[in-house]
């Protein structure tokens, strides 16, 4: 019999002494979440969700239609069951604290209901990212700056894959599992159990047209990958780039890389594009957890005690002794 999310999540939590339950009803009420957002995804223009909504997000970035829902749907799914204290989303300028109207619990999540939305209009692959927290110890009703813990401290950490097919993939700190969306009875059943990353690749994904805006390092290593046979690396590489984050690391758990979306110069108030809390944190503990490696090419990502809740930093994921390599560039230049 296949094993399904859910009954994978509270086996785990079986061998945890005094767990409440808590943890494992969160994670259920996230998969619903997950589920529902697969539906419109995947319904697109049938349901008329696609589209801009006219809107800016916090970050003055233009919101798609389907931004707000999915929000609406995360937000919906998980605030009744009282396991959180409080929310924040990519998509949420201040922090959601959960209504009065239901209990509370001891865990926060911050999540990026649909990453990659640029993709939506054009029937590319986009997800949901979320981060579980605890809420500090005593605190009923958090604050933004409760949010603000380094990525060490995530309780678990996963993200949905609205592809060919929807996936689910997740950790909790004991190696990363990945689990496909069977429509027909709407389980997630485990299908990649104990995912690795190879510590060697070929592969490296980064958007070139920044390339002018790069620092030196980041330039020297993309110049040597594309040099080829003839170049310092002596070997070929191969190139990828689907604008959708989700999508990249999840190629890269399944067949190695190294992603990048390093530091530039493009916008000198952003320190990189990818928030810390939504994006970067989550993706570095499902890296780590799978063998792989996660920095800003000078520091681990994980470490940073974060300054604000939409907080962007340079990211370079993947591989374990590409991205050593990367960040060895960095000390050398
Ligand atoms: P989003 O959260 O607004 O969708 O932005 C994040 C996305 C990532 O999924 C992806 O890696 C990156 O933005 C792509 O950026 P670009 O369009 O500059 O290539
Ligand atoms: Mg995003």
């Amino acid at each position: 019999m296949s094993k399904s999310l859910i009954q994978f999540i509270i086996e785990e939590q079986r061998a945890i002494p005094g767990a409440t339950g808590d943890f494992t009803g969160l994670v259920s009420d996230i998969v619903i979440a997950c589920k529902q957002i697969s539906h419109d995804v995947n319904k697109g223009a049938l349901i008329g969700v696609l589209g801009s909504a006219g809107s800016e997000n916090v970050q003055g970035e233009t919101q798609k239609k389907l931004d707000i829902i999915t929000n609406e749907i995360f937000i919906k799914a998980t605030e009744w069951a009282g396991h959180l204290a409080a929310m924040a989303s990519e998509e949420m300028e201040d922090i959601y604290p959960i209504p009065a109207r239901y209990p509370k619990g001891k865990y926060l999540v911050v999540f990026d209901p649909l990453d990659g939305s640029s993709n939506i209009d054009v029937n590319i692959s986009v997800g949901t990212i979320f981060s579980i927290l605890r809420a500090p110890q005593g605190v009923e009703n958090p604050v933004a700056a409760d949010f603000l813990q380094p990525g060490t401290t995530q309780v678990c950490a996963g993200y949905a894959l609205y592809g060919p097919a929807t996936m689910l993939v997740i950790t909790s700190g004991h190696g990363v599992n990945g689990f496909t969306l069977d429509n027909d009875i709407g389980e997630f059943i485990l299908t990649h159990p104990d995912m690795r990353i190879s510590e060697d690749t070929r592969e490296f994904a980064i958007n070139s047209s920044n390339e002018q805006f790069w620092e030196k390092p980041v330039q020297r290593y993309v110049e040597e990958c594309v040099a080829g046979k003839n170049g310092p690396r002596g070997t070929a590489f191969n190139m990828r780039w689907v604008a959708s984050m989700v999508a990249e690391v999840h190629r890269i758990l399944i067949r190695g890389g190294v992603f990048m979306y390093p530091k530039d110069t493009k916008d000198p108030s952003k320190a990189g594009k990818l928030r810390l809390l939504y994006e970067a944190n989550p993706m570095s503990f499902i890296v780590e957890q799978a063998g792989g490696m996660s920095s800003t090419g000078y520091e681990r990502i994980m470490d940073i005690k974060p300054s604000g809740l939409h907080q962007r930093v340079p990211v370079i994921l993947g591989s374990k002794n590409e991205v050593e390599r990367i960040v060895r560039y960095h000390k050398e230049i």
